[in-house]
């Protein structure tokens, strides 16, 4: 049996030491925590009567009383809770619920043929489910009928919430194959660039891979590199019920930065969480240049001889190819010196030379974020750090080499080795077929890159690059989101608003009245999470355990289930039957359940029988064996080849040069950006970089409802927008005012907050932050402060044709004269049929 050192297995191995000579064989493989835990006042509390239940942000306890959820603590597993935690009461009892089924006024009145300018005005006509879902109906019907398969988008990336059983997104899918076929999606907001371009140059997405394990990280790292990486902040929410076990290792991370063992270096244009938490260096960056920098880093290591020959001629290929442009010889014949970095990156010469001998002479592991690659030429920074590391010669060694996961849903902590558990099939059965079984896209693509939606809308028919294919971008006639909320997700709203006018009908299925619901003609309401029941996998990667999420109250309001949603929609063809496969949920939880526990016995992991299983709430597995990433690659790069064409490391890559993109060639360039700050192109009419990064307070725009939380954290009720205090001095701006943030795209209200994190001509608003317009106009000014009001809306290359929100500049100034409300939030409003307001009388169905 395995070791199991985990602080909460110690505390449960005493708690069960009075049972200890019960025949439990296996007991300590699903260890028993105990039941008494403490309040954040230090109150102890009897939890064991509590329901269990799970989110993004971590799994939790739930007491319930009469019908209604009064407190949630963490699970007594999670030693590092996070406090987005306290935003789920919030999410539940949210004034900005979606109550019922409602069709935007103009569209209840005028169908398809509706006046799509009047999308944002947020009037809104309640019906019953029968009428909301007849017109869904009708309208794919219609859809299907007169235009086919090319006229429809589905779109499912989103994050949706946990729970293998109600996956929003494979219900929705489910469904609408059932009737017919639509225009799909490839890649997602997270790693657009990324996960395009790594397959080429190191076999894998990278982005998604488990990680070096971190014991082996702390125990023969020197130096840690990380780059455009804030993992203290990033960490708090996972792919999958998140266990934080994470931060365990950050903790001894810090320690060892406290007793000089490891040196920590945060590459990044602002002192994150991470550098704060870990008190390491900091080496600040001009946004958007880091391809710059790391040029100069190799040019360093090439010219210096701190290069690893055999490495690269072991198991890279194309060096030859790219040291001619390092060295000036072709292309722009500049020679990529540090001298000539400085200006473009912000770093002195002599530093970046000091960087790459650092890197050189010690056990270096870098430790990629993803933001870098949100940005235009996203795809350029990821290749580069691979060849940095290639030239270190460290791939494949404990501690060494390089990572793009290690911010990312517990990446790094050793797995368990069990199965997690399956998920409601998103797929038809097999042999089945839609009712309308059309697969005639008429020239148009079946799958569009995700973040080139929009650009289907605006420039329908329009030929793009996408990853060696072209891609005929469709003429949408429906676009039907359920788990994505396009309007906090997608860049530059104004441009939005214009597209959406091309659209006849939009679709939203949510719990919440995001502004995409706001945008949307049809909108259904799902219950939450905790409003059904359901099960999910403890930890993305490390595959910790199998978690219960109980139904902890009945749905509000006429909110239902997303199965029971689609599966009331199936009816309507007649096939209700085969899209439950008879099962009702709790059937489903417990299938699920079962499954996952044959495959794990055939492992020798044990689980309970389901009923067990369900009233204690959860089963755990041991920590696995530590691993070291692509070490089965340099003990022979033969047998265990790479997933790339040439089974290698590709410096350069023929098949990308194969493209003939000029944004995206061969081996990596420093490209100059559309728009860029310190300097760059535009900065003299818009000299501030607005970063967006991943919130601190919240998942994306989840939580974002929660009033309780937003006082934590708003100003005047408004985002917060971050800046130094130079650059507020020299507008005027105080902490605490109220400020419009604005370029040529949009504008938004936020709240000021001064911190010394921010360096001149750098600002940050976290996306995420509700979308709430003053109107339907093209150019209304956002109530709450939305970063994607005035982001860019491009593709970051032809290769990856990825979201650009960080390649985005603006000025700000402090908002004088009467602030208009804040209009995110609270739902619809509600009128009848001839426009005016609805009173509870008016209301009949
Ligand atoms: N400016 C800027 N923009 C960005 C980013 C950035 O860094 N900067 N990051 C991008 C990235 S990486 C990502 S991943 C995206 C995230 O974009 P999204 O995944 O779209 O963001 P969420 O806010 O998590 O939206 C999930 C939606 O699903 C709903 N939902 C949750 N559970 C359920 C359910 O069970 N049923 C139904 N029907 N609905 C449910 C929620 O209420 C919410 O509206 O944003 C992208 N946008
Ligand atoms: N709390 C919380 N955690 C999350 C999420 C969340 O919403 N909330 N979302 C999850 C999801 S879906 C994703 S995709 C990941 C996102 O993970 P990331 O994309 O890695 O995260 P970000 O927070 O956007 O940015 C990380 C860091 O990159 C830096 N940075 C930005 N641009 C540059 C640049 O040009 N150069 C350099 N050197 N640094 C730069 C920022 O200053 C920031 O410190 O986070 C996940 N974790
Ligand atoms: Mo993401």
């Amino acid at each position: 049996m395995k070791k199991m050192n985990r602080r909460g297995f110690l505390k449960s191995l005493a708690a069960l030491s009075g049972t200890a000579l019960l025949p439990m064989p296996l007991l300590a493989k699903d260890s028993i925590v105990t039941s008494v835990v403490t309040r954040p006042n230090g109150e102890k509390v009897d939890i064991s009567n509590w329901k269990m239940s799970g989110a993004h942000w971590g799994a939790f306890r739930a007491k319930v009383e009469a019908n209604r959820v009064t407190e949630i603590l963490p699970f007594e597993f999670d030693q590092h809770p996070t406090d987005i935690l306290d935003g789920t009461l919030g999410v539940i009892y949210s004034p900005s619920r979606v109550r019922y089924p409602m069709i935007r006024l103009d569209w209840y009145k005028n169908h398809h043929k509706s006046d799509t300018s009047q999308r944002g005005d947020n009037r809104f006509v309640r019906v019953g489910w029968d009428e909301a879902l007849d017109l869904l109906y009708q309208e794919l019907e219609r859809v299907q009928r007169n235009h086919g398969p090319w006229a429809l988008h589905t779109a499912n990336v989103g994050w949706r919430s946990v729970g293998n059983v109600h996956s929003c997104g494979n219900h929705m899918l489910r469904a609408i194959a059932m009737h017919g076929n639509s225009v799909g999606t490839a890649g997602d907001y997270s790693t657009g660039a990324g996960q395009v371009i790594l397959p080429y140059i190191l076999g894998s997405t990278e982005v998604y891979s488990q990680g070096t394990s971190w014991p082996l990280i702390l125990d023969n790292s020197k130096v840690i590199i990380f780059w455009a990486n804030d993992p203290v902040k990033n960490l708090q929410v996972g792919w999958n019920t998140e266990t934080h076990e994470a931060y365990e290792y950050l903790e001894k991370l810090r320690d060892k930065v406290r007793d000089k063992d490891i040196q920590v270096i945060c590459i990044d244009p602002v002192k994150s969480k991470t550098q704060n938490y870990l008190e390491c260096d900091h080496q600040f960056i001009n946004p958007l240049t880091d391809v710059a920098f790391m040029l100069a880093i190799a040019h360093t290591l090439y010219t210096e001889d701190l290069y690893d020959k055999e490495f690269l001629d072991m198991y890279a290929l194309g060096f030859d190819e790219f040291t001619p442009y390092l060295m000036g010889k072709t292309e722009d014949m500049v020679e990529k010196t540090p001298e000539w970095a400085a200006p473009i990156c912000g770093i002195d010469a002599d530093r970046i030379r000091e960087l790459a001998r650092l890197m050189a002479n010690n056990r270096t592991q870098l430790v990629f974020g993803w933001a870098i690659q949100r940005q235009q030429h996203g795809e350029q920074p990821y290749w580069m750090g691979a060849i940095i590391a290639s030239m270190l010669g460290q791939i494949g060694l404990p501690g060494g080499g390089i990572s793009y996961s290690h911010h990312y849903s517990s990446v790094g902590v050793p797995a368990s080795g069990a199965s997690m558990p399956g998920a409601f099939p998103l797929n038809l059965d097999t042999g089945r077929k839609p009712k309308y079984d059309n697969s005639d896209y008429q020239g148009y693509s079946s799958v569009i890159p995700v973040a080139r939606f929009v650009d289907c809308l605006l420039e329908p028919g329009k030929k793009i690059n996408f990853n060696g294919q072209e891609v005929t971008l469709p003429p949408f006639k429906m676009a039907v989101f359920s788990g994505s909320n396009q309007w906090h997700r997608h860049q530059d709203r104004n441009r939005m608003k214009k597209a959406y006018r091309n659209i006849e009908t939009v679709v939203s299925v949510d719990y919440n009245w995001t502004a995409t619901c706001r945008f949307a003609d049809i909108v259904l309401p799902a219950c939450t999470p905790y409003e059904r029941n359901d099960l999910d996998a403890y930890g993305s990667y490390s595959n910790r355990g199998v978690i219960a999420m109980h139904k902890l109250v009945d749905p509000l309001y006429q909110s239902k289930s997303d199965f029971d949603i689609w599966r009331e929609f199936s009816r309507r063809m007649n096939r209700h039957l085969e899209y439950s496969r008879q099962m009702d949920e709790m059937q489903w939880v417990e299938q699920i359940y079962e499954d996952c526990r044959a495959e794990n016995l055939k492992k020798d992991f044990y689980m309970p029988p389901f009923a067990e299983f369900w009233q204690k709430g959860y089963v755990l597995f041991p920590e696995g064996d530590n691993w070291v990433r692509h070490a089965d690659f340099r003990e022979d790069p033969e047998v265990n080849a790479l997933g790339t064409p040439s089974g290698f490391i590709e410096i350069s890559s023929r098949k990308i040069a194969s493209y003939g993109y000029e944004d995206c060639k061969g081996h990596p360039i420093w490209m100059e950006k559309i728009e860029r700050s310190h300097g760059g192109p535009g900065s003299d009419k818009y000299p501030l970089w607005l970063q967006s990064v991943h919130p601190d307070t919240r998942l994306h725009s989840q939580t974002c409802e929660s009033e309780a939380r937003r006082e934590v954290y708003t100003v005047q009720g408004r985002e917060p927008c971050y800046i130094g205090p130079e650059d507020a001095k020299a507008r005027g701006i105080k902490d605490g005012d109220l400020v419009r943030v604005y370029n040529d795209r949009g504008q938004l209200l936020a709240g000021a907050v001064i911190s010394d994190n921010f360096p001149p001509g750098v600002i940050r608003i976290q996306e995420g932050a509700w979308y709430g317009p003053t109107g339907p106009e093209i150019g209304a000014i956002d109530t709450y402060g939305d970063p994607n009001t005035v982001s860019l809306d491009v593709g970051t290359s032809s290769l990856a044709q990825g979201p650009s929100a960080n390649t985005c500049i603006v000025e700000i100034e402090k908002f004088t004269g009467k602030a208009p409300a804040v209009t995110a939030f609270g739902g619809p409003k509600y009128v009848n049929p001839d426009g005016s307001p609805e009173t509870a009388e008016s209301y009949s169905s």
